[in-house]
């Protein structure tokens, strides 16, 4: 694997290091102090070619390369781990998806629109009583005339109350297991689609996440995306790409917090002198600096084998735990770097704290990626009772 960056994707990372320092860094602190998602930056977003950065051009993208893609992702993570959900919902969760498995007329119907920003897409995957073990889907649908009926409720969905297009995983046959399961695109503009945002999270206050019901949900029968039954590999291909993107949008915030941290402690002054001539300080920043750059090459790595068209669900899911446990880490480790002033909102560390907790948990929690790694090497799959 070469490790230099090509001139074109120096230019991205430069353009988008750019578009975040200008665009989404000012109002940053705002936009989560006031709970705003701010469709008009969305729109910039879309603009710059980030919803759907790895579409062909054919159907509207940037046609970027993983490993390009991965370089966006963490600019704008480093910005707002906010706005970094948007992105790799839209491009990861649904366009990569909509790529793979849709008809021709699926991926004509839908991904324009996607990368142009004029429609949002969303993942309805989890549900109240269905989160790591994910094939266990409540939601059913049921075969009527000419198409589908869906009922059940989906849960943690970003972007759910804004989309306008659905994915969503149901089961329609319960006794096939995993393999009964299918993936609807579903047009949110009907009555049984009922999004309601939820309220009091931890973090991630700039975007959306809601819960649906879904009452009598309809779908065409030309809206299954790839096969009937083939719904749970379509879920754990979008996560391949969406783990892969949850990481880079972690370097982001493993950056930004060292950064942060280095300006702070040369700024700081205490026993005559600034903080970060500190050893304990300065022991704090390697280890920082040490985690970002591991990271980093993890997820290029993984973005290097997945643009080598190689199998690379165990080095995603490595990627994504060691670069989600280690941004909270980090995160949590500015906030020791700047003191007491971490813990209120006028430095960053704290929003990125808050924001970045749930990269552990969402889109496949740190224990169910130990589990696919472990299985990977062991050839043992700890979740079927031997
Ligand atoms: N890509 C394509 N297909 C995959 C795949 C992948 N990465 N991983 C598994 N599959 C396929 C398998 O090949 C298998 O196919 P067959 O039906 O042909 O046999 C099928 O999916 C079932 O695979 P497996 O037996 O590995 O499924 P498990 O029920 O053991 O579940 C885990 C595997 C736990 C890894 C999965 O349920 C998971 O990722 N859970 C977490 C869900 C999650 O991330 N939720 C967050 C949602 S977004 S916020």
């Amino acid at each position: 694997m070469d490790f230099s960056l090509t001139d074109e994707q120096e230019l991205i990372r430069r353009t988008a290091r750019e578009f975040t320092d200008r665009e989404i860094v000012p109002t940053a602190r705002d936009r989560s102090r006031d709970h705003v998602f701010d469709l008009e930056l969305v729109a910039k977003l879309a603009a710059q070619g980030y919803l759907g950065a790895i579409v062909p051009r054919e159907y509207g993208g940037a046609g970027l390369d993983y490993r390009t893609y991965g370089l966006v992702v963490e600019e704008v993570g480093r910005g707002d781990s906010s706005i970094r959900t948007v992105v790799s919902v839209q491009t990861s969760l649904v366009c990569s998806v909509i790529l793979k498995f849709g008809t021709e007329e699926q991926k004509r119907r839908y991904l324009p629109r996607l990368c142009s920003g004029e429609l949002l897409g969303c993942f309805g995957l989890t549900e109240p009583d269905t989160g790591s073990d994910a094939a266990n889907q409540k939601t059913r649908a049921t075969k009527v005339d000419g198409g589908w009926r869906i009922n059940g409720a989906k849960m943690w969905i970003s972007l759910g109350s804004h989309a306008g297009l659905a994915l969503v995983f149901a089961q329609t046959d319960p006794s096939l297991g995993h393999r009964g399961t299918a993936c609807f695109l579903v047009d949110t503009d009907q009555e049984g689609f009922r999004p309601t945002p939820l309220a009091h999270k931890m973090g991630l206050n700039a975007v959306d996440t809601s819960e649906i019901a879904l009452d009598d949900v309809w779908a065409a029968d030309d809206a299954v995306l790839g096969t009937v039954g083939q719904g749970f590999k379509v879920a754990m291909t979008a996560l391949d790409s969406g783990r892969f993107s949850v990481a880079a949008g972690c370097v982001g915030v493993c950056q930004a917090v060292l950064e942060e941290s280095v300006a702070y402690a040369k700024a700081r002054v205490q026993f005559d002198r600034p903080i970060a001539s500190f050893q304990l300080v300065q022991a704090m920043i390697a280890e920082m600096r040490m985690r970002t750059d591991a990271a980093r090459l993890l997820v290029w790595r993984a973005g290097w084998m997945k643009d080598q068209g190689l199998p690379n669900t165990t080095e995603t899911s490595i990627a994504k735990l060691y670069a989600s446990e280690s941004a909270v880490w980090c995160a949590n480790e500015a906030i020791q770097v700047h003191g007491g002033a971490g813990y209120a909102d006028d430095h960053p560390v704290e929003r990125h704290f808050r924001d970045v907790r749930v990269t552990t948990l969402y889109e496949g929690t740190s224990q169910i990626q130990k589990l696919i790694i472990g299985r990977a090497e062991t050839g043992i799959n700890a979740l079927v009772p031997s």
